[in-house]
């Protein structure tokens, strides 16, 4: 069985994460092919902990939320993301180590917090998705009422500035990051991202990859993306 990709978005809040990611999960669908998305924290037991100290009704520290950041993840590469990718499914993530980087870093050392996502499963494609932090903050208002921990505008401008510089940093490691300006209309944002995708699978699989939702043993032709 042909292995599957695990693909990431990542960026700051408001930076249209959930949009981009669904898009192309249904893109993925309409084309036939087997795609899940998940999203970090994730509704795990580890993941709901966190959301409670996220909207501040659980008092965690800093460094006891990088932990159960990371622990979350490993039971989410254990139990969803690697048995669906050796499944030969297309995994598609919203957030994942980076946002681990580029958020504790904002109390933490960062060197601590790669160490301990040190173990986990490098993305095959990471797609930073980069909007201004006043943009998001926008965003944001219109949608919901409350504000999360790190939903400042000052915060979410040094957040910013983190997810691009240790882009920077993982993609000289040998990291396969793009990113992609997300203050623009959506479906301009995901012809791009369709487009990266697309590049990205070539080059690591060649024209057949991955294999279908109906059959597991056929493996489908990649299509063109034009529209
Ligand atoms: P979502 O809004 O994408 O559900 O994420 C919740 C918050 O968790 C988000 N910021 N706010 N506010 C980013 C933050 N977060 C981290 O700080 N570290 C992580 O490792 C992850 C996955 C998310």
């Amino acid at each position: 069985m042909r292995r599957g990709k695990f693909i990431v978005f990542e960026g700051i809040d408001g930076s249209g994460l959930t949009t981009q990611s669904s898009l192309l999960k249904n893109w993925f669908d309409g084309q036939g092919f087997a795609v899940f998305s998940t999203k970090e924290p994730t509704d795990g037991p580890i993941g709901g902990q966190i959301r409670l100290a996220l909207s501040k009704r659980l008092n965690m520290r800093s460094t006891a939320l990088a932990l159960s950041f990371a622990a979350d993840r490993m039971d989410h590469l254990e139990t969803e993301i690697i048995p669906k990718i050796n499944n030969g499914v297309v995994v598609i993530s919203d957030r994942y180590y980076l946002s681990s980087y580029a958020y504790q870093m904002l109390d933490l050392e960062l060197e601590w917090v790669i160490q301990l996502n040190s173990k986990c499963l490098k993305p095959d494609l990471t797609i930073l998705l980069d909007v201004p932090a006043l943009i998001s903050k926008r965003r944001m208002e219109r949608m919901r009422w409350h504000v999360e921990l790190f939903e400042e505008t000052v915060k979410l401008e040094r957040v910013r500035n983190n997810f691009l510089s240790i882009a920077e940093r993982l993609t000289k490691n040998g990291e396969n990051i793009e990113i992609v300006d997300g203050n623009r209309p959506l479906n301009e944002v995901q012809k791009d991202v369709r487009q990266i995708v697309l590049k990205a699978l070539r080059k690591t699989t060649g024209e057949q990859f991955l294999v279908s939702k109906n059959g597991e043993k056929k493996i489908k032709k990649l299509v063109d993306f034009s529209s």
